[in-house]
C-alpha cells in the first residue's frame, strides 16, 4: 500500500509536469483528483488495511494528495495570469472588438510648407541649394555687405560657436557660397534652419527660412516683381493683390518688404492683419553691387535679385497659427491637423 501511494503521486508530479494549458489541466484534475479519480480509488482502498495500518497509511495517503493539488493550484494560477494577461479581465477574447490600427505618420507642417515653397520655386526654374548651419562670419556677414559693428551682429542675436564661427542667423550665405563659386545665369533657393537668440510668441531660436536669388543680364525689378506675383498666387492658391513698400537691407538696394492682402478677412481689416488689410510676407530687393564685387561679378554687366521668406511665418498665414512655439512642443493634437 505504501509502494501504491508513492507511485501514484510521482505518476501524478510527473504528468502535470507535461501539462500546458487550461484544457490537460482539467483533464488532470478530473483523472487524479476529482471524485472518481485515482486518489478517489486510492481512499477506498484504504478501508481494507489493518486496523493498526490505517491512521499511518491514511496520514500518508492525505499528505500524498496535499501535495499534489497544491502542485495542482500553482498551475492553475499560473495559467490564469497568463490570460488575464492576453484577454483583459475577464480571462476571454471578444472577437467583436475593432482591430487596432497602426498610426499613419505625416510630415511636419514646417516641412510640409518648405516642400511647397521649394516646388514652385522649382517649377519657375529655380534649382534647390542646402549648406551648413554652422558657418563661417565671412559667408553670414561680410560677404554680404555687413562689415563689422554692424547692428545685425550683436551678440544678443547671433550664437557664436567661437569668434569667426557662428549658426547662421539667415539663409543668405549658401547664396553668397553659390555665387563665389559658380557664374551666372544663376536661378537658385536655399532652404534650411537658422538661428536668432530670440524667443516670443513669434520668436523661436530656431527658425526656417527659404531664400533665393537670380543673376543674369538685364535682370529688373519688373522680374522680381513678376516672380514674387506668381509665388505668393501659387502658394495661397488666391489672385491675390501684392504690396511693394520700400525697406532696407544691407545686401539688396532697392531693397522692399512685400505684403499680401491679408488672406483672413481679404484686405477689410481684421484682428490677424492688424485692421490694415496686409500681411508681410517676405524681404526682397535686387542685389546691392557691392555684393557682386565681393563674389567677383562685374556689377557693370550683371544684376539680379533675391528674396528670403519665413517658413513658420507664411504657414501661420495659411492655417491661422497665433504662436509660434506650438510647432515646437511636439503636441500631435496641434500636428495632425496638418
Ligand atoms: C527677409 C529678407 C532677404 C535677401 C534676403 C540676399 C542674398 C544675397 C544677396 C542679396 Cl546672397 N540678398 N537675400 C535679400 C533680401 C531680403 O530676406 O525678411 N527674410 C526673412
Amino acid at each position: 500500500m505504501e509502494q501504491e501511494i508513492l507511485k501514484l503521486q510521482g505518476q501524478a508530479e510527473e504528468q502535470l509536469a507535461t501539462v500546458e494549458n487550461g484544457e490537460q489541466l482539467e483533464e488532470f484534475r478530473i483523472r487524479f483528483l476529482g471524485r472518481k479519480g485515482q486518489f478517489g480509488s486510492l481512499m477506498k482502498e484504504l478501508a481494507n488495511v489493518p486496523v493498526e495500518d490505517k491512521p499511518r497509511l491514511g496520514q500518508m495517503a492525505n499528505k500524498a494528495k496535499k501535495e499534489i493539488e497544491g502542485l495542482y493550484t500553482e498551475k492553475q494560477q499560473k495559467f490564469a495570469e497568463g490570460s488575464t494577461r492576453a484577454t483583459g479581465k475577464s480571462g476571454q477574447i471578444d472577437l467583436t472588438l475593432p482591430g487596432r490600427r497602426p498610426q499613419n505618420g505625416k510630415l511636419h507642417p514646417v516641412t510640409q510648407i518648405m516642400n511647397e515653397v521649394c516646388a514652385i520655386f522649382e517649377s519657375l526654374g529655380f534649382s534647390v541649394a542646402e549648406g551648413p548651419d554652422v558657418e563661417h562670419d565671412h559667408y553670414n556677414f561680410e560677404a554680404l555687405n555687413i562689415p563689422a559693428h554692424h547692428p545685425a551682429r550683436d551678440m544678443h542675436d547671433t550664437f557664436y560657436v567661437s569668434d569667426s564661427i557662428l549658426l547662421r542667423t539667415h539663409t543668405s550665405p549658401m547664396q553668397a557660397r553659390i555665387m563665389e563659386k559658380q557664374q551666372p545665369p544663376l536661378r537658385v533657393i536655399a532652404p534650411g534652419k537658422v538661428y536668432r537668440c530670440d524667443s516670443d510668441i513669434t520668436h523661436t531660436p530656431m527658425f526656417h527660412q527659404v531664400e533665393g536669388f537670380l543673376v543674369d543680364k538685364h535682370v529688373s525689378f519688373a522680374d522680381l516683381k513678376g516672380v514674387l506675383t506668381t509665388f505668393t498666387q501659387k502658394m495661397f492658391e488666391k489672385d491675390l493683390a501684392l504690396r511693394f513698400r520700400p525697406s532696407f537691407f544691407p545686401f539688396t538696394e532697392p531693397s522692399a518688404e512685400v505684403d499680401i492682402a491679408c488672406v483672413i478677412c481679404g484686405g477689410s481689416g481684421c484682428r490677424v492683419c492688424k485692421r490694415t488689410g496686409w500681411l508681410e510676407i517676405l524681404g526682397a530687393g535686387m542685389i546691392d553691387p557691392e555684393v557682386f564685387k565681393m563674389v567677383g561679378y562685374d556689377p557693370e554687366i550683371y544684376s539680379g535679385f533675391a528674396f528670403g521668406l519665413g517658413i513658420e511665418r507664411i504657414a501661420m498665414l495659411k492655417y491661422g497659427i497665433d504662436d509660434i512655439r506650438l510647432y515646437y512642443e511636439n503636441d500631435l493634437r496641434f500636428l495632425s491637423q496638418f
